[in-house]
């Protein structure tokens, strides 16, 4: 029988222009990792190109809201100055062209004749500002009120960056009662080599990534389902 609870399937959808940022606390590593290595898989099983997935880590998930903020704006720079640098570059191959390229400076045939294969830079990667940031956290509980805190802050902050800057933040916050429920969670249950057990959540993360990336990217172009 399916299960009841849980996402259902996942949709598909083309992951392939997408550029989704990951940010990870390192507290409980054994788990953050195996969270991390999940999204990316289902990441990568949706289109996303490996060179588009970026990560980046912080000390724990008290700083992931901040940090998702400032990981959006910086990717925010990085796309205004790679447009700029593709633009001057154009440019001054046009300027190029009509100065260089044809027989005299008053011949602007030069311009017209084709040209060569520019040379590929080996980078291939997406420069634009991400389509969706994935904050992944375990919180365990302790002894004191540490986890409460931290659960409510950490929600409401990656709640309302979500809402300030209008792209998804996927929330990849586990917040569980012992490492049992964290290792089960992240599918390391009973070990981490095959005989591990347990439904890896970042899978989940990866799927809703993906799907909010290329739904929101549509949305903003007053495109709907139907
Ligand atoms: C302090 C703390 C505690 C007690 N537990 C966790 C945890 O289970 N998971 C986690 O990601 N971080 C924890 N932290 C660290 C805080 O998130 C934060 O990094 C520090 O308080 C410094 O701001």
């Amino acid at each position: 029988m399916a299960a009841l609870k849980g996402p259902g399937a996942a949709e598909t959808h083309d992951g392939s222009k997408l550029r989704i940022g990951i940010i990870h606390a390192r507290w409980n590593t054994t788990i953050i990792q195996a969270l991390v290595e999940g999204t990316k898989k289902s990441l990568k099983a949706q289109g996303v190109k490996e060179e588009n997935i970026v990560v980046e880590s912080v000390p724990g998930a008290y700083e992931l809201p901040l940090s998702v903020q400032r990981f959006y704006a910086a990717s925010q720079v990085q796309g205004a100055t790679s447009a700029v640098a593709g633009g001057v570059a154009s440019m001054a191959s046009g300027i190029g062209d009509l100065l260089g390229g044809s027989a005299s400076q008053t011949d602007l045939q030069g311009s017209l004749q084709p040209k060569e294969p520019e040379k590929p830079t080996g980078d291939t990667a997406l420069k634009h500002a991400f389509d969706a940031i994935i904050a992944i956290g375990v919180l365990i509980k302790g002894e004191t009120m540490h986890f409460e805190y931290i659960a409510d802050a950490v929600s409401h902050g990656l709640m309302r960056v979500q809402l300030d800057l209008g792209i998804p933040v996927i929330f990849g916050l586990l917040t569980v009662l012992n490492e049992g429920q964290g290792l089960a969670r992240a599918g390391l249950q009973g070990g981490t080599g095959a005989e591990a057990k347990g439904h890896n959540h970042g899978e989940d993360w990866g799927n809703a990534a993906v799907e909010l990336g290329v739904k929101r990217r549509a949305w903003t172009e007053g495109k709907l389902a139907s």
